[in-house]
Parts: C-alpha cells; structure tokens; sequence
C-alpha cells in the first residue's frame, strides 16, 4: 500500500485542509500519515474570532520519533502553513524524508482573489518561495503564483499569460508548477501544468461555475497527490483533480448558501474511488 504523509493544520469547522486531505487521499487507497502544524476553531477566510493554537513546537518531536522508527513515504504533501518559523521546520523535514523515490508536492496556500489570507505577510511569501524550490510540484492558485513571483497579480487570464506564470514558476526550482484557477473563457474553468524537461504544457478544463467556494483549492491539491501516488501521469493526475473538484463544486450548489463552509465533497467521493479504478 503507498503511504502519504499531509503537513497543514486543522481547521475544526469549515472544510479544508486536513479535513479534505485525510479523507479525500484515504479514499483513493492510500495510507495518509498527517502533521497537524495548527489547531483552528474555523479556518481564516470567513469567520470571525477564530481561534490558533500554533503546534510548530511539537512537529521537530514527530520528525525525529518519525526518523527513529524508520518510517517513509512515498508522498510527502504540504498545504497552509501558519508561520514563517514553520515553514523552516517543515522545509527540514523535506529534508529528513525526501529520497530519490518519493516526491514533494507544496500547495503555497497563502490568498485567494488577489489578496494574502489574514495574518500572512511578505516574510510567509518568501519562506514558502524557499520551500517551493525544494518541491517536485507546486500548485499555486493565480494570486498565488503572483506573490511566490514578485508580480502585480493581475486578472488577466489568457493561454499566453498562463504559460508565462508556469515558465517562471519553473524558474523558482520546482520540476513540475500546476497553476490552479485557469480561465480563459466565461464557461469553462481548469488547471495547467509544466514539464520543463520536455517544454510540454498540459490543460484540463471543466465547466466554470461562477461560485466561490471555500476548500477547493485542498480538495485539488489532495486529488493531484493521490493521483500522482498512485503512478498516474501529469496529464491524468490534473485532469483526474479537475474533474473531481468541479463535481464537489456541482454537488455543492443546491445548498451553497454558506459557501466559506466548504464544499460538499463527501457526496462525490463514490466517483473518486471509480476514478481512481479507470
Ligand atoms: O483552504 C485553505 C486554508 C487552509 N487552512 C486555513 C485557512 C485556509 C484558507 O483560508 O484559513 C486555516
């Protein structure tokens, strides 16, 4: 069985991150190891008087019991990180876990819309450019890519414009950058990704449902882990991620009033695991 490990924290209520990550990878049959670095009530992006409790002091304790156990795996995948001083630590047990056999994908989480997620700063933005240059794959959403790339982040969203940021992203070290939130027409929405070994680009699309909804972005990133775990391409591994995510995002919609609650991706995870036995 291929073992996963996810480092983010948990946001109590609210799906994402560990909340998505543990089942969404466990359904595709994959043993998934986690790291909780923070204990929220809710996530950032919604609510108000959240509370934190910050668990970058106990992460060095489960890397070395870890290390001693001799444990491995074949994935290892990073989403949120709270601070700057954590992103460091998780960047050293990159380097503790990391061998030739597995990979690193990051998921840069760090805003949505143009705007950096409540209480990050320019010092988060750099710590996690370091720690993209040691991944085997990044996915950054649109603003994303902009802050890891120093560029105004602008609503243009055109093939052109999409190959540029993932040339640059490749350029900050990664092997393969996955950019998220790709649109270049009103009716369809997707990812792209990059093989600069190859020059080769590839597009998924789905339909574009004009609706914000909290967690997608995790949701993505696990399906594209699992997927990647599971000795899928590239090509398949993003287009096996869009199709699920935009699925979550239409079983959501009957009930979508409050979308920061996340998405109802519990009732698709039946087309994941058919999916996944294409
Ligand atoms: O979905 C990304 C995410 C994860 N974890 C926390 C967040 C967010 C986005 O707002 O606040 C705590």
């Amino acid at each position: 069985m291929k073992r996963a490990v996810t480092i983010q924290d948990i946001s109590c209520f609210g799906k994402c991150s560990l909340t998505v990550a543990l089942p969404i990878i466990s359904a595709m049959g994959i043993e998934t190891a986690v790291i909780p670095t923070a204990v929220l009530s809710t996530h950032t992006g919604g609510f108000e008087g959240y509370t934190f409790r910050d668990l970058t002091g106990d992460i060095p304790g489960i890397t070395s019991h870890w290390k001693k156990l001799g444990l491995g795996f074949d994935a290892i995948y990073t989403g949120y990180l709270g601070s700057p001083a954590q992103v460091e630590i998780v960047s050293d047990f990159f380097d503790s876990f990391n061998t030739d056999e597995n990979f690193i994908v990051v998921d840069p989480v760090m805003g949505d819309s143009g705007k950096l997620y409540s209480g990050f700063t320019g010092e988060l933005v750099d710590g996690m450019r370091r720690l993209c240059s040691k991944a085997d794959y990044v996915i950054p959403n649109m603003t994303e890519a902009s802050f890891l790339l120093g560029i105004p982040y602008s609503e243009e969203n055109s093939e052109k414009h999409t190959k540029e940021l993932l040339k640059r992203l490749a350029e900050l070290g990664c092997r393969y950058p996955v950019l998220t939130g790709v649109r270049w027409n009103e009716k369809e929405q997707g990812a792209a990704a990059y093989d600069p070994v190859t020059d080769t680009y590839s597009f998924s699309f789905g339909e574009h449902v004009n609706r914000h909804m909290h967690g997608t972005g995790d949701i993505f990133a696990s399906v594209f882990t699992g997927a990647v775990t599971l000795g899928k391409t590239l090509p398949q591994a993003l287009d096996m991620a869009v199709r699920f995510t935009t699925g979550c995002i239409k079983a959501t919609l009957p009930t979508a009033d409050e979308v920061w609650y996340g998405s109802c991706f519990e009732l698709c995870l039946g087309d994941l695991i058919k999916y996944v036995n294409e």
